[in-house]
C-alpha cells in the first residue's frame, strides 16, 4: 500500500489536498478509504456532526432500508464482511449508522472529515488546476479533484403549503428529524406525505399519538417487508460463495444477485401467475417483486398491469374500509414507476379507530392555521405535524453546494437549467476534476445503492491513479459524449415504465424542477460494462491534458446502439457462434429452428390455421394470424426473411402475431421455396402466385375479399417488393400497400453500410453473400425479380420502408424507399437508429422495437383505409409518449 501524500495546510490558512470529498455517507467513507490506498491526499467536508450521512439525518420512527442488509453493505473488504454481522433483513436507522460508524473507526477515517462543514463555493482555477473551495467555517480548501458524494435523497424539498410557519405546535422534517426523542404520545398528529418514509413512520406513529391524520396526495404501492432475521436462505447463498454472490451483484440489473426472469407474463396462465405474486408477497423484496415475477412487467404496460392489479386486490382485502381502501389504492402510475414502497402494518394501520386518512385529491389543503389544517372538507387540530414530502432527489444535494463554477466561468446551476447533463452520470463538461458520485444519469436510487457507490468510487479512483501514472493532471468530458448519454438515456428511457409516472425520479415532485428520468434506468450490469468500455476504448469521451502540453482526446459516443440490442448483441458475441455460413444450408436451417424453438411465440391472437397452397410445380404451406376481434378483416400476405436459403412460414411467428394484433389484419405468412434447392426466380414467382391466390380466396380464408397488401422482412421484404412489382405488370391481383422491413433490393455491395457494419451486427457481409451465392447466379442479378431497384418503379402501390441504422442493407433499403418516392410512389421511410437487422421482429426481446412497429402497423391500417389504432389509454405505444422516436422521413414529399 502506497503511503497517503500529505494534506498541508499553506501560510493562508488553505488546506491543499489532492481531493476534496463532499459527504461523510457510505460514498465519502468509501472514497476516502480508497483514496488513502491509492497515495491520494484527502479530506471529506460534512454538514452534519458525524458520519452516516442520509442514515445520519434520516432518524424518523420506522427508518430501515429497504434492501436486504447484507445486499445493502460493503463489499470491498472480505474481513469486514466477517467482522458486521446484521441482526435483521432490513436493518433500522440506528444500526445502519453503527455500521458506517464502526467502518469509519475500522479504516481510522474520521481524522480525515471536517464535520459541521459546508461548502458555500467552488470554483475552477484553470490556470492553478484546482478547485478553489470556501466553507461556512471560513476555512478554505485547494483540490486538484473535487468529489461530490452527496447522497440522492439529502436535499428535503419544502413543504410547499401556506402557513406552516403560523403552526404553533411541533414541526418535524422526516428527513431532518432529531435526535432527541420526539414524545408523540397522547397527542394529536398529522403526516403530510405518503412515499416511503411516510409508510414507514405511519404505522409506528399511530401506536404512540392519541389521533394520527394522513394526508395523501397521491396513493403509493407498498408491499410488506416480512422483516425478521436476515433469511437463512440467502445468508446460506452468500456464505456460500461469498465472490461470486456479490459478482452477481455487480452484474445484475438492480445490483441484487436474483438471476434474470425470462418468462413473460402472457406465457403463464393466471394460476401461475398468481402463484408467483403470492411467493413474491411472502418473501417481503422489492427487487425480488419487481424483477422475478415476470420479464415484461416494467417494460410492458400490459405486463405490468396484471402485477398492479394484484396489489390492489391485497390493498381491498386488507383495508377494512371499502372508501379508505379506494382512496389508499394507486392508479395513476404503473407498479415500479413511482418508487414501491416497503412497509410493516402499513394498510393495517388504517383499520385503527384512531387513524383518518384524509385523500388531498377530493379536500385540497388550503391552508396550515395556528392550531391545525384546514382543507376544503375540514379543520383537523393538532399538536404535531410531520412531513414527510421528500426530498429535491439527485440534483438538490449537488445544487446544494453551489455555487460550483467551472471552465470559463461556466455556473453548473446554468448548465443544468433545462435538467442535469453528465457523462455517465459521473462528469459534466466545462468542470474539470469535477465527480459525483450516483450522480444524475448513473443507476443510483434505481439500484442497490452501495453496489452503485462502490463502482463509483472504483472508477473514479482507479482514473485518477491511471492518470498519475501517465502524467496527466486534468480530465474533463467533452460535450459530444454527453450529448451521447443524453440521446443513451432517452433510449434507456423508453424501455422501462418510469417515465410514465410523475415522481422524484423525473424531477416532478419539485414545482419548476426541469423533468425527465434521471437515475440510469439501463441497469447495474450493463452500466458498469459501459464505464469499463469508456477505459478498454481509450477514455473515449474525455480530454485529458498534462504538464507540457501533453493532451490525449478520443472523442466519440460510447452507446449507439439502442440499450436493449447492445445486451442482444453482446449476448450473442459471448455464445461465440462461427458464422452461419459455415453450417452449409440444411445445418443453417436446423440452427435457426432451434433458435426459433427456444423463443416464446409471441402473444396469443385470435386464431392461427395451418394450410397449403397450390403454385406451379407444387404446393406451398402457409400459416395464417387472424385477429381476435371481428371479422371480417383486411388480409396481408407475408414473406419471412433468411435469405431465401432460411426460415419459413413460422420463423417470424412472434412478428407477425404481433402486427396482427396491433394493425388488425389477418396475416398470411407463405413458406416459399428456398435456395440451393430451388434457385432464382423461385422464391419471386413463389411470392407472386401465393399473393395472387390469397387474394382471389380472400374470402374463403376469412378476410375481406379485395385489394390485399404484402410485407416481408430481409429476403422476405425483397419477395414482398417484387411481387408489387409483378402484379403491376401482370394484371393484378391488387396491392394497396407495401411494408418492406429491412429489405434486401439491390446487388451492389459497395454501398456504405455494406462496409460499416460489415461485421458485429449478426447480418455480416459475408453471410450475405453467401445468401446470394446460393439464390442467384452473377448472370441474373441484375434482374428486377431479385434486384427491384433496378426495376419500374411507376405505379407501385403506397409503401412504408423500415431500414435500421446497424444493417448492412440500410443504404439499399433507404435507396429504394428513395427512389420509389422519386417515382412518385407515396413512401414513409422509418430509419430506426441505434437498431440491426434483426431489432424490429425480435418482438420478445427488443424492446425499443416497439414504437417502430406501432409506426408500421399504423401505415398498414392506413393503406386499408382504417383509422389509427392508437387509442386513448395506450399509453404504452403512443407516439407522443416515445421520449425518443424513431426518425420518420416523409420521401414522399
Ligand atoms: O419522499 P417521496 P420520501 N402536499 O417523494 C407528498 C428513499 N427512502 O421521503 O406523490 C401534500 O417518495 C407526496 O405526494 P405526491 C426512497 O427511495 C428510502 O417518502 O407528490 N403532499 C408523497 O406522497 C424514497 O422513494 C427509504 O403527490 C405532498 C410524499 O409527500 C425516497 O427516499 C425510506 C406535498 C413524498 O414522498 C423518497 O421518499 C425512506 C404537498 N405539498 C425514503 N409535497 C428506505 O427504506 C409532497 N407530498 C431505504
Amino acid at each position: 500500500m502506497l503511503a497517503a501524500s500529505a494534506s498541508e495546510t499553506t501560510k493562508s490558512g488553505v488546506q491543499r489536498v489532492d481531493v476534496a470529498v463532499v459527504g461523510a455517507g457510505f460514498a465519502g467513507l468509501y472514497l476516502l478509504h480508497r483514496l488513502r490506498k491509492a497515495g491520494l491526499s484527502a479530506v471529506a467536508l460534512d454538514a452534519a456532526s458525524d458520519v452516516g450521512g442520509t442514515w445520519y439525518w434520516n432518524r424518523y420512527p420506522g427508518a430501515r432500508c429497504d434492501i436486504q442488509t447484507i445486499d445493502y453493505s460493503y463489499t470491498f473488504d472480505p474481513e469486514l464482511e466477517s467482522a458486521w454481522k446484521w441482526s435483521e433483513k432490513y436493518a433500522t436507522q440506528p444500526e445502519i449508522l453503527r455500521y458506517l460508524g464502526f467502518v469509519a473507526d475500522r479504516y481510522d477515517l474520521r481524522r480525515d472529515i471536517r464535520f459541521g462543514t459546508k461548502v458555500t463555493n467552488a470554483t475552477w482555477d484553470g490556470a492553478a488546476e484546482r478547485w478553489l473551495l470556501t466553507t461556512n467555517s471560513g476555512a478554505t480548501v485547494s483540490c486538484r479533484y473535487y468529489i461530490m458524494a452527496t447522497g440522492c435523497l439529502s436535499s428535503p424539498k419544502p413543504p410547499e403549503i401556506d402557513g406552516v410557519s403560523d403552526f404553533k405546535g411541533e414541526v418535524y422534517f422526516t428527513g431532518r428529524w432529531p435526535h432527541e426523542e420526539v414524545k408523540l404520545a397522547g397527542k394529536r398528529v398529522a403526516v403530510i406525505g405518503t412515499g416511503s418514509s411516510g409508510i414507514q413512520a405511519i404505522p409506528l406513529i399511530a401506536e404512540q399519538a392519541a389521533h394520527l391524520t394522513v394526508f395523501q396526495r397521491t396513493p403509493s404501492f407498498a408491499i410488506p417487508a416480512q422483516n425478521g432475521p436476515p433469511p437463512a436462505d440467502r445468508v446460506a447463498l452468500l456464505k456460500s460463495d461469498r465472490a461470486s454472490y456479490r459478482a452477481q451483484a455487480r452484474d445484475s440489473l438492480a445490483g441484487v444477485p436474483w438471476p434474470q426472469s425470462t418468462v413473460v407474463s402472457w406465457q403463464l396462465s393466471d394460476a401461475e401467475r398468481r402463484e408467483r405474486f403470492e411467493t413474491a408477497w411472502a418473501a417481503g423484496d422489492l427487487v425480488y417483486i419487481l424483477t422475478q415475477l415476470w420479464a415484461d412487467q416494467g417494460v410492458d404496460f400490459e405486463g405490468n398491469a396484471v402485477l398492479a392489479d394484484l396489489v390492489r386486490e391485497k390493498i381491498r382485502e386488507i383495508v377494512k374500509n371499502p372508501e379508505t381502501a379506494a382512496a389508499l389504492t394507486p392508479h395513476d402510475h404503473p407498479f415500479g414507476a413511482k418508487r414501491p414502497c416497503l412497509d410493516t402494518n402499513y394498510y393495517a394501520t388504517y383499520n385503527r379507530p384512531n387513524v383518518t386518512l384524509v385523500n388531498l385529491r377530493q379536500e385540497p389543503i388550503k391552508s396550515i392555521t395556528a392550531s391545525g389544517i384546514k382543507t376544503d372538507k375540514r379543520t383537523a387540530d393538532l399538536d404535531v405535524i410531520v412531513f414527510a414530502t421528500g426530498f429535491d432527489a439527485m440534483t438538490g444535494a449537488i445544487m446544494a453546494v453551489h455555487p460550483i463554477t467551472g471552465r470559463g466561468g461556466k455556473s453548473l446551476s446554468d448548465v443544468w437549467t433545462h435538467g442535469p447533463q453528465t457523462y455517465l452520470g459521473l462528469t459534466v463538461a466545462g468542470f474539470p476534476n469535477l465527480f459525483m458520485i450516483t450522480g444524475p444519469g448513473s443507476p443510483s436510487v434505481l439500484s442497490n445503492m452501495a453496489v452503485s457507490i462502490e463502482q463509483h468510487v472504483d472508477w473514479v479512483v482507479d482514473r485518477l491513479i491511471a492518470m498519475r501514472e501517465a502524467g496527466f493532471t486534468t480530465i474533463e468530458a467533452t460535450e459530444m459524449a454527453q450529448a451521447g448519454w443524453a440521446q443513451h438515456m432517452a433510449d434507456c428511457s423508453t424501455l422501462t415504465l418510469h417515465r410514465l409516472a410523475n415522481t422524484w425520479y423525473t424531477g416532478a415532485n419539485v414545482p419548476g424542477k426541469a423533468q425527465g428520468v434521471m437515475p440510469y434506468p439501463g441497469g447495474v450490469g450493463p452500466y458498469r460494462s459501459i464505464c469499463n468500455e469508456v477505459v478498454s476504448h481509450n477514455m473515449l469521451g474525455f480530454r485529458l491534458t498534462g504538464p507540457n502540453g501533453a493532451e490525449q482526446c478520443n472523442d466519440g459516443q460510447i452507446v449507439r446502439l439502442q440499450p436493449d440490442v447492445r445486451l442482444v448483441l453482446n449476448m450473442l458475441a459471448d455464445m461465440k457462434l462461427p458464422p452461419l455460413e459455415c453450417f452449409g444450408a440444411q445445418g443453417a436451417r436446423d440452427f435457426l429452428a432451434a433458435f426459433n424453438a427456444a423463443r416464446p411465440a409471441g402473444r396469443p391472437v385470435g386464431d392461427v390455421v395451418d394450410g397449403t397452397l397450390p403454385v406451379t410445380g407444387g404446393s406451398l404451406p402457409y400459416r395464417l394470424y387472424r385477429p381476435a376481434t371481428p371479422g371480417p378483416h383486411p388480409i396481408l400476405v407475408y414473406f419471412h426473411g433468411g435469405g431465401w436459403v432460411l426460415g419459413d412460414q413460422v420463423s417470424d411467428e412472434p412478428f407477425c402475431r404481433d402486427m396482427c394484433r396491433r394493425s388488425g389484419m389477418i396475416f398470411v405468412s407463405v413458406g416459399y421455396r428456398h435456395a440451393p434447392e430451388h434457385r432464382f426466380p423461385t422464391a419471386a414467382e413463389d411470392g407472386y402466385a401465393a399473393t395472387r391466390w390469397i387474394a382471389e380466396h380472400a374470402a374463403d380464408l376469412g378476410g375481406k375479399p379485395g385489394p390485399v397488401m404484402v410485407a416481408g422482412w430481409s429476403a422476405g421484404a425483397n419477395v414482398a417488393a417484387v411481387t408489387c412489382q409483378l402484379a403491376r405488370d401482370r394484371g393484378g391481383p391488387q396491392i394497396s400497400g407495401q411494408l418492406l422491413v429491412c429489405p434486401v433490393t439491390d446487388c451492389t455491395f459497395d454501398r456504405p453500410s455494406y462496409n460499416d457494419n460489415a461485421t458485429g451486427y449478426f447480418l455480416t457481409r459475408s453471410l450475405m453473400f453467401w445468401f446470394w451465392d446460393l439464390y442467384c447466379s452473377p448472370a441474373d442479378r441484375t434482374d428486377p425479380r431479385v434486384s427491384p431497384l433496378r426495376g419500374k418503379l411507376q405505379g407501385l402501390p403506397p409503401a412504408f420502408v423500415a431500414t435500421c441504422e446497424f444493417d448492412p442493407l440500410r443504404d439499399e433499403g433507404v435507396a429504394y424507399a428513395e427512389a420509389m418516392a422519386a417515382a412518385g410512389v407515396p413512401v414513409e421511410q422509418l430509419k430506426a437508429r441505434g437498431h440491426f437487422h434483426m431489432s424490429l421482429t425480435m418482438v420478445d426481446v427488443v424492446i425499443t422495437g416497439v414504437s417502430g412497429r406501432v409506426q408500421m402497423a399504423d401505415a398498414l391500417r392506413r393503406f386499408a383505409g382504417l383509422p389509427s389504432a392508437w387509442r386513448e389509454g395506450d399509453v404504452g405505444f403512443r407516439p407522443s409518449q416515445v421520449v425518443a422516436p424513431h426518425e420518420i422521413a416523409s420521401a414522399a414529399e
